[in-house]
């Protein structure tokens, strides 16, 4: 007899004694995934082969966790659009590559060398990974932690990775591949939950939510009074209306030209909507009585360079922009009048992760959820199975989605 922790356990604080078949090699079998404890899992993963295909479904096998690293079976992960920038080919990352950044789910076994977690515990994992000890840990901005940098290459902090498919070793999505039952991440990843908080709910925080809620209350630093706009209102966007109310602007223009975005906008804070900034432009001179807006939040999915001159122009004296969408990797070229940025005192700021600390503001914003301030729940506009990960992609493109979350078998 020993003590193990049933695969299919997740939401569950459950640890069982089990009597062990010699023959079958001490396995516990769920589903989809064959886990032998301290050895290989066998599971499934959507993996990326090449740009412009679609993610494929298929059996993966994991490595235990080593040095520092942990094995967790996971509910739910959000599905981002950073992952789409994969396939499209905005974000350049090794391939093969299993995809998923927004997860949570709890920890099944921990590899030698981890302190604060054990098998048990729910966590979510922040898409930058925070070490504590680098020096911007150290000096409070944990989103640029350079072990989360390091991570971000895709593989392990040995250069080498857990993850292997048709023989041959696959990379993650910023060293988490969330598209998948289990994965083995840096004990750095991952944080520490309330083990009452829906695991489905909780898996947004680790990049979406919080990139836009810090986007409004960091990076922009949104006042009391303010007049905000957030163009795009995906996961990122409409976190960031909720951050903007939150802080207290008095308006808030949500930018986006799908139709449900824009019907969806007010429930989450929105004051008006338009349809696009160069629409937006008249209202918001109207409203603001050609103040324009003191923050401006850029969350589309793909930002251009070519839009930057509009956006400035939407933009209040000592107004500031903060770019958190990403851009073409290879696009190097905006349009910005430099004379009008210096005579008016513009700010164009980049952020990243909404410039939020993953152990403090994870907490924080669950936190939120939980008092009713924070709407996760309306956030998640359908929910797939991992086999449905590329319908759930089409229907973000066709912008059917807030949030599509893929929901793993307990
Ligand atoms: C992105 C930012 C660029 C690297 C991949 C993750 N953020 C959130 O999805
Ligand atoms: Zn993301």
């Amino acid at each position: 007899m020993e003590w193990i922790r049933r695969a299919g356990d997740v939401g569950a604080e459950r640890v069982e004694q089990v009597e062990r078949d010699p023959d079958a090699g001490g396995s516990v079998r769920s589903a989809s995934s064959r886990h032998t404890l301290g050895g290989t899992v066998e599971t499934e993963a959507a993996i990326l082969w090449q740009p412009h295909t679609d993610w494929s479904v298929e059996p993966i096998e994991l490595d235990p966790p080593k040095e520092g690293e942990v094995l967790v079976k996971l509910a739910a992960s959000g599905m981002c659009h950073s992952d789409e920038h994969l396939v499209t080919g905005d974000l350049i990352a090794p391939l093969p590559i299993v995809g998923g950044h927004e997860g949570a789910g709890v920890v099944e076994e921990v590899g030698p060398g981890v302190t604060g977690l054990a098998p048990g515990d729910h966590v979510v994992f922040g898409f930058i990974a925070a070490c504590g000890q680098c020096p911007p840990c150290a000096t409070g901005h944990s989103n640029l932690c350079d072990t989360g940098a390091e991570l971000m290459s895709g593989h392990q902090m040995d250069g080498t990775v857990r993850h292997h498919a048709r023989g041959q070793d696959v990379a993650t999505l910023l060293c988490l591949g969330t598209f998948a039952p289990y994965t083995v991440v840096n004990q750095a990843s991952c944080v520490k939950i309330l083990d009452d908080i829906p695991l489905d709910r909780a898996c947004l925080v680790g990049c979406g939510v919080t990139t836009g809620w810090g986007s409004s209350v960091y990076a922009a630093d949104v006042r009391p009074g303010d007049n905000v706009a957030v163009i795009g209102i995906g996961g990122i966007g409409a976190s960031a209306v909720q951050g903007a109310r939150l802080a207290g602007a008095e308006t808030i223009f949500a930018i986006d030209p799908v139709e449900l975005k824009r019907t969806l906008a007010p429930s989450f804070g929105a004051t008006h909507v338009a349809a696009s900034v160069d629409e937006a432009f008249a209202l918001i001179e109207q409203e603001t009585w050609g103040h324009m807006c003191d923050k401006v939040i850029c969350a589309m999915g793909v930002g251009s360079g070519a839009m930057m001159e509009s956006i400035l122009g939407i933009t209040a004296k000592r107004g500031r922009v903060v770019v958190t969408n990403i851009h073409p990797a290879l696009e190097s070229s905006v349009t910005m009048n430099l004379m009008f940025l210096t005579l008016l005192e513009k700010q164009v700021v980049g952020s990243i992760f909404g410039s939020a600390n993953i152990r403090s503001d994870i907490p924080k914003l669950l936190k939120l959820y939980r008092d009713g301030q924070l709407d996760l729940d309306s956030m998640i506009t359908n929910t797939y199975k991992l086999g449905d990960v590329n319908q759930g992609y089409q229907d973000m493109r066709d912008g059917k989605n807030i949030r599509g979350v893929l929901i793993y078998d307990s």
